[in-house]
């Protein structure tokens, strides 16, 4: 069996399957015994990312545990950030904390300019991890938006809210559309470097858009997603890689989103009112159980399963996924369990 059997795949090119593929948000991590016993090894997560044989163990875990459709190459959307100097660390039960975050508009214009080699540990990663899968499962390599990048980078820390970030980009228009800009372009290389490095399909996270009001959203996150997935299309490295884009609760709806040029939505669990009669034949589709489902008895979690296999039976190109990420008090029997229900039907 080789990569043109695989359905995820098939899935992306927009075909209808009798079984859709299944791969999870956040598919290694916390929730799981094997990945604990890894990270109980280092004290920063980042430093744990820097260790390609480290990821590779890691990003093959719930593959081997679960027998998963696409594989997610291991490591965080914030290394970026991390290669500008900006100092990620990610400190227990806080999330991540930044040493140097962005707090004035003079930050931005010192920046250093984006060197794509210091993330060689991510592309060695990526390689390490596509020579260790089965030929036919797929490896989805991914960054973060530019703008949830560069929210994160100025709020210095995860928020409820990011209300020094919302004040920010209202006070330094010119600095932020500046930075935005950067971190596109950072993107495309960095993503770029993972697809020669093995990685057979991207996934762009803009996990903050719910910050933003929808013309803010245009402006601020859509317009450079836009760009960063044109100048994917343009390259011959990249044009023929498939795109996935998850946006959490945006203010547009997904017919709008469809005009970025992705190649499959990955839609949040909240989405509502999916128009699937307008998206068919227009973009593969990707989701949408809500991850808390999951911390239910088995019959909810089968019962709201089949729901969402009916919802998306005719639809030419869906993938089972979440609707966000599994979270660490998630029981990794459910994940059997689920992958097993839909398999089974
Ligand atoms: O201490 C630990 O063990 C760290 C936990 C952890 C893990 C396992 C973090 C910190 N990141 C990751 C890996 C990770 N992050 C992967 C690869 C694993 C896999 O998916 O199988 C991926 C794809 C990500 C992507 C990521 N990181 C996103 C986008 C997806 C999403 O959930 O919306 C985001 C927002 C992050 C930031 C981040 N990294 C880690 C945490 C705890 C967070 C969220 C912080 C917050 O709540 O704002």
């Amino acid at each position: 069996m080789n990569i043109e059997n695989s359905i995820f795949l098939q899935a992306l090119n927009k075909k209808k399957l009798s079984t859709p593929p299944i791969w999870y948000m956040r598919q290694a991590g916390r929730y799981m015994p094997e990945y604990r016993a890894v990270r109980k090894n280092f004290k920063n997560f980042l430093d744990m990312c820097k260790n390609p044989e480290v990821c590779c163990e890691l990003a093959l875990q719930p593959i081997n545990a679960f027998n998963l459709d696409a594989a997610i190459l291991f490591s965080d959307i914030l290394t970026i950030p991390d290669a500008l100097g900006l100092g990620v660390k990610f400190l227990e039960g806080e999330g991540p904390v930044f040493d140097n975050p962005i707090k004035i508009s003079k930050d931005v214009i010192n920046l250093p300019d984006f060197e794509p080699d210091n993330l060689s540990y991510v592309y060695k990663a990526v390689s390490n991890i596509k020579n260790a899968l089965p030929k036919n499962i797929p490896l989805i390599g991914f960054s973060g938006s530019p703008w949830t990048l560069a929210a994160y980078s100025i709020e210095g820390r995860s928020s409820k809210n990011f209300e020094y970030t919302k004040s920010f980009i209202r006070n330094n228009r010119e600095e932020v559309h500046i930075f935005l800009q950067k971190l596109t372009d950072a993107c495309f290389i960095y993503l770029k470097k993972q697809v020669k490095a093995g990685a057979d399909v991207i996934q762009i996270f803009d996990s903050w858009a719910n910050l933003l009001s929808r013309k803010d959203y245009e402006t601020y996150s859509l317009n450079y997603i836009r760009s960063l997935i044109s100048k994917l299309k343009e390259d011959q490295v990249t044009a023929s890689i498939p795109i996935i884009l998850f946006a959490r609760e945006p203010e547009i709806s997904c017919n709008q989103m469809v005009e970025v040029q992705a190649d499959c939505l990955s839609l949040y669990w909240k989405t509502k009112d999916i128009d699937l009669a307008f998206l068919n034949g227009k973009v593969a589709l990707q989701g949408n159980l809500n991850p808390e489902i999951l911390l239910q008895e088995d019959s909810v979690i089968k019962n709201e399963a089949d729901r969402i296999l009916k919802q998306f039976k005719n639809y030419d190109g869906y993938i089972f996924n979440l609707g966000h990420g599994i979270t660490p008090n998630i029981d990794p029997d459910k994940i059997k369990l689920l992958t097993d229900h839909i398999r089974s039907r």
